[in-house]
């Protein structure tokens, strides 16, 4: 880091169009190089990146893999995530080139845990088919079996991941008077357990056979990549509807599109893929899911918190302190 003028200014790099206060506060605060255009950097373009600046700010959209790390030059010291999941960067890598990283979580949660219950109601509800319907002018007025759904009150809702946002769909779940299981690698508190009304499975396959839903809410690592692979998926009944705003990659993508396609999972909400923007083919022909293009945080608040995230992470390392969002690897 430079040590002229006054004050040293980090340099940073930011990989993707950030909210306007943020990117604002940014040029206030850093040295800092935006990316305006939006368009995401290449790995040569991270490479270059790696090696010029003090701190870079990237996003899930990029692979920072060890290749990338391997590139960092002499002032690299901070990659300050915008965003809570860590499993687009080497974290390993990183920690072991003495480079720091930091990620955004907390202020994504309600949201985040929002669009979980939006999918939860839009599936069984079949809101989207009839929103299709509708707009293409073939509606031809109401009758009492058009269209009927499922209601979710009553049903038993299977939350994997109880972290922040597993959590935080559970109390919405049990406004809504579902029954709240939840699988985890380690039990929750017991008050915590009472107050949420939850169910611990220690074993995901026993509570996955017992589920009308289940809401995917687990972090991406080497352990929970295809965690619903196509053999537990088919532990499900064929009434369950399953619903992903976490990672794709938890979920062997094409084995559910298969198990839908032949009624044997009824439905899925999905809010991420395994290779976005691409989505497996058969996905959209199908009605009984609801695709969305990953926007479980697409909120004004939730994302200028997470730039406010960004912003504090930076400062706190520039100015010598222990970063409030560290992240380590597991
Ligand atoms: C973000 C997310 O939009 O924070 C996360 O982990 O999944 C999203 O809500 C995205 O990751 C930004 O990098």
């Amino acid at each position: 880091m430079s040590q002229t003028g006054k004050k040293s200014r980090p340099k940073v790099i930011v990989t993707r169009k950030l909210p306007d206060p943020i990117e604002t506060r940014m040029a206030e605060l850093f040295d800092v190089r935006l990316n305006l255009r939006d368009t995401p950097m290449d790995s040569a373009a991270l490479k270059a990146a790696m090696a010029e600046a003090d701190v870079l700010v990237p996003t899930v959209t990029d692979d920072i893999n060890a290749e990338i790390i391997a590139a960092a030059g002499e002032n690299m010291k901070l990659i300050a995530n915008f965003g809570a999941g860590v499993n687009h960067i080497d974290v390993k890598a990183a920690t072991e080139a003495g480079i720091a990283i930091t990620n955004t979580p907390g202020v994504l949660t309600e949201d985040t845990a929002d669009l979980t219950m939006a999918l939860l109601l839009s599936v069984p509800r079949r809101l989207f088919e009839g929103e299709k319907i509708l707009r293409a002018g073939e509606w031809s007025g109401w009758t009492p079996t058009f269209l009927m759904g499922h209601r979710i009150q009553g049903k038993r809702l299977g939350i994997i991941g109880m972290g922040r946002i597993g959590r935080a769909v559970a109390r919405r779940a049990k406004a809504f008077n579902m029954a709240v299981h939840y699988h985890n690698r380690s039990q929750l508190p017991a008050e915590v357990e009472d107050e949420l009304e939850a169910t611990y499975w220690a074993d995901l396959d026993q509570m996955l056979s017992r589920m009308d839903f289940v809401s995917v809410n687990c972090p991406l690592t080497e352990d929970t990549h295809h965690l619903l692979n196509k053999e537990r998926m088919k532990k499900l009944q064929p009434h369950a509807v399953i619903i992903n705003t976490a990672r794709g990659e938890i979920i062997d993508e094409k084995a559910l599109a298969d198990l839908l396609e032949v009624g044997r999972i009824a439905g899925a909400g999905l809010d991420v893929f395994e290779a976005e923007p691409e989505i497996n083919p058969k996905l959209l022909e199908l009605d009984n899911v609801v695709l969305l293009p990953h926007m479980g945080s697409a909120t004004v608040e939730a994302r200028t918190g997470m730039g406010e995230k960004v912003l504090i992470n930076i400062q706190a390392y520039t100015d010598g302190h222990r970063p409030p969002d560290r992240v380590l690897p597991v």
